[in-house]
């Protein structure tokens, strides 16, 4: 089955053989939406499981994100096709301290299938140039992710820097990632949380008003 194959090529960090098995899967009539989440997610997901476990180190962990991301790559326009009409424009990043940019670039994709223009500023991103963005773009939404529980606190000073730049009402901020949860995004004081990327699409048409 190529979903095993998918899942077996991005588990042992093979890129080449990810991209051919997520070709194949294509080729067979797969939706790049099951291919993601059948496939992609539960491989990165049991990544983690075994490196919690000390059965994968963090080299091994990279490999397996290089083979996500030559998955995703070839998924990409296929999820984000059917957005044509733009609704709105995201400011997204990974906040400040944090590398993990998988998990953000796959709600990139879906947030651009729903119809929003993108603008991605990558991973490890400061609170001044949140701010910035936020100035130069004047985006509808700023959506931050934080994959570590210690960069959680990245978010917060994101928050204080928009509000230091007296820009914190001009811009409705979301934000989510493996640690967040709704309750810390209402003590924090964001104004949305999603959990996965496709509610976090949804999440933010619901934010900007647009059923
Ligand atoms: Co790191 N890492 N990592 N890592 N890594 C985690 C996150 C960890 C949970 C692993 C573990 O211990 N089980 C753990 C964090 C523990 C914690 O803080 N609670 C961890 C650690 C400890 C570390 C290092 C500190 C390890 C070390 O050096 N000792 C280090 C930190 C580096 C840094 O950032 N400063 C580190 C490094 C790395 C790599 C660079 C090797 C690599 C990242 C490569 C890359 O992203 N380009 C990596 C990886 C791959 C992982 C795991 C295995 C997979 C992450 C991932 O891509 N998941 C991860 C374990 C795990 O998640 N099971 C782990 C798949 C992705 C689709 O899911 O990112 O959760 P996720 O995104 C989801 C949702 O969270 C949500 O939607 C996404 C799609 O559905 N979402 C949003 C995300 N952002 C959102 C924003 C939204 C809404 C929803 O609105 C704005």
């Amino acid at each position: 089955m190529n979903l095993d194959a998918v899942y077996e090529a991005i588990l042992t960090g093979n890129a080449e053989a990810a991209a051919s098995a997520t070709n194949a899967s294509l080729e067979k009539g797969l939706s790049a939406e099951k291919i993601l989440y059948e496939g992609c997610i539960p491989a990165m997901t049991e990544v983690g499981r075994q490196f919690e476990i000390g059965e994968k180190f963090v080299p091994e962990m990279l490999i397996s994100a290089r083979a996500m991301t030559a998955a995703t790559d070839i998924l990409r326009p296929l999820l984000i096709e059917e957005g044509v009409q733009q609704i709105g424009t995201i400011i997204l990043g990974t906040v400040a301290g944090d590398l993990h940019d998988i998990g953000k670039n796959l709600v990139g994709m879906m947030m651009e299938g729903a119809g929003f223009k993108i603008i991605n500023l990558g991973a490890d991103i400061s609170p001044e140039a949140f701010v910035d963005a936020v100035n130069e773009y004047h985006p509808e939404i700023l959506a931050m992710s934080a994959l570590l529980t210690t960069t959680t606190r990245s978010i917060i000073n994101t928050i204080a820097a928009l509000e230091e730049a007296g820009i914190r009402d001009q811009v409705i901020v979301m934000i989510g990632g493996a640690p967040i949860t709704q309750d810390f995004a209402d003590k924090v004081g964001a104004d949305g949380f999603a959990p996965d990327a496709a509610s976090a699409a949804r999440k933010a048409k619901e934010l900007i008003g647009v059923a």
